[in-house]
């Protein structure tokens, strides 16, 4: 039952216990990699806490990730908590999970489970993450991280001293398109990077009907969700640009909340919007490269239109969520008469992810990009390796998020606080 690892990243030499024994029987990592080939693959049970939209994406990683991809475990969704016990069990019989708990706290304490996977609402996180570490087990939490960076901070601190592998779900990494654009920039094929812009755009709360609080509509509540689109879109934007292009030092922000009072659900009442409903920041890259983002949820047509462009001294890289599986690239250093943007279909073979799909010309969706980070985090636990983004990783996007929020509130530029 499970992996019976014993998590020690610090290990000089990563020992760890043999797969399946829950003993005390220490090897050195290349035997247990051996061992794992050879015998029948052990499991990895989660614990999925949280049954919502994100919890369908992660459930449908889980049940695919070891049927594509060759992984030293087969991670297995075991069980499902939630507060309504009716739903949490449709759940887990729609996926197969055999163990279901009202209590988070008893799902932690379940031997069986090795990782805790948490697609609550923002403001349950950090309980929760924290406490599954302090249990010893891997933690993978739904993004953001947390409601700011000072408790994002406390979640790191525990989540380290714990050395449990761990992983937030900034997804969009992990398109195999996004992917390429790292592995571009990182040839340098761009030369020197001037800009970086990106929107994430969406229509869903023009409505003033619409109340705040509940399944889905907690994230128009900022108790809950901890802000509006800086935390829910804007961070998307922000862990993929740190990621391509380095850290921010600095950002200058507006924010607008557009309908002022909504209904909540909890107390019946008109209350006062907390949450930004769109934000506009600019500011600066450490590699002296200009930012530029925009986040909305009043861009009427726009259903979650995430797009991003970086331009550099040689080449441009351009893309776009709603064409998901194109990367589009300008290379200046092609031959005059036929430079021009090239419109890359990113779905052979040699292109990230992609041999473990179908075949050339033929494309994956957004639910692959979970399936993904399914897999690259089965496999870095196997390596004793971390998967990014980490919880550091997504702290680092939560100071961004902090230092807009207080500019837009003071209209001030203000430093980012570094993970
Ligand atoms: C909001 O509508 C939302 O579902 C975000 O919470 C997700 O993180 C984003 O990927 C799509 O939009």
């Amino acid at each position: 039952m499970g992996t019976g690892f014993l998590w020690n990243s610090h290990a000089p030499d990563v020992t760890r216990q043999l797969p399946g024994a829950r003993g005390f029987a220490v090897i050195p990592a290349l035997q247990t990699k051996n061992l794992l080939t050879h015998m029948a693959k052990k499991t990895l049970n989660i614990g999925l806490v949280g049954y919502g939209f994100m919890g369908r994406t992660h459930a449908h990683a889980y049940h695919n990730a070891a049927q594509f991809f060759d992984l030293p475990l087969t991670p297995v969704l075991k069980a499902v908590c939630g507060r309504d016990g009716a739903k949490a069990k449709a759940f887990a019989d729609n996926w197969g999970a055999t163990i279901v708990e009202t209590d988070w706290r008893k799902l932690i304490a379940n031997k069986d489970i090795d990782a805790i996977d948490i697609v609550t609402p923002n403001d349950s996180h950090a309980e929760i993450a924290i406490a599954a570490a302090k249990a010893g087990k891997m933690v993978l939490c739904e993004k953001p991280l947390s409601l700011d960076g000072k408790q994002g901070a406390e979640m790191v601190k525990v989540i380290e001293k714990s050395k449990v592998p761990n992983t937030v779900w900034y997804n969009y990494r992990r398109v195999p398109a996004v992917t390429l654009a790292k592995q571009i920039i990182d040839s340098g094929k761009l030369g020197k990077i001037f800009h970086y812009r990106a929107n994430f755009l969406q229509d869903w709360t023009i409505s003033a009907d619409l109340p705040q609080g509940g399944a889905g509509l907690w994230r128009l509540d900022a108790k809950a969700a901890g802000s509006g689109v800086t935390g829910d879109l804007l961070a998307h934007c922000i862990d993929t640009a740190i990621w391509l292009n380095g850290p921010l030092t600095d950002v200058t922000a507006m924010t607008e909340t557009f309908i002022k009072k909504r209904k909540h659900t909890g107390t019946g009442k008109m209350q006062e919007v907390k949450i930004d409903d769109a934000c506009t920041f600019m500011g600066h890259f450490a590699n002296g490269s200009l930012a530029l983002f925009e986040s909305t949820r009043y861009a009427r047509g726009h259903k979650a239109l995430y797009t991003l462009e970086i331009n550099g001294e040689n080449g441009s890289i351009r893309w776009d969520l709603h064409d998901l599986h194109r990367l589009q690239y300008f290379d200046y250093r092609d031959e005059g008469i036929v430079r021009g943007w090239r419109s890359v279909h990113v779905t052979d073979g040699d292109q990230p992810y992609m041999k473990n799909w179908w075949v050339p010309g033929l494309q994956i969706g957004y639910a692959e990009t979970f399936t993904h980070q399914v897999a690259d985090f089965v496999r870095a636990v196997g390596e004793g390796k971390p998967c990014h983004p980490t919880f550091r990783d997504a702290l680092e996007t939560q100071y961004v998020c902090d230092a807009v929020l207080a500019s837009a509130k003071s209209g001030k530029w203000v430093k980012c606080k570094h993970a």
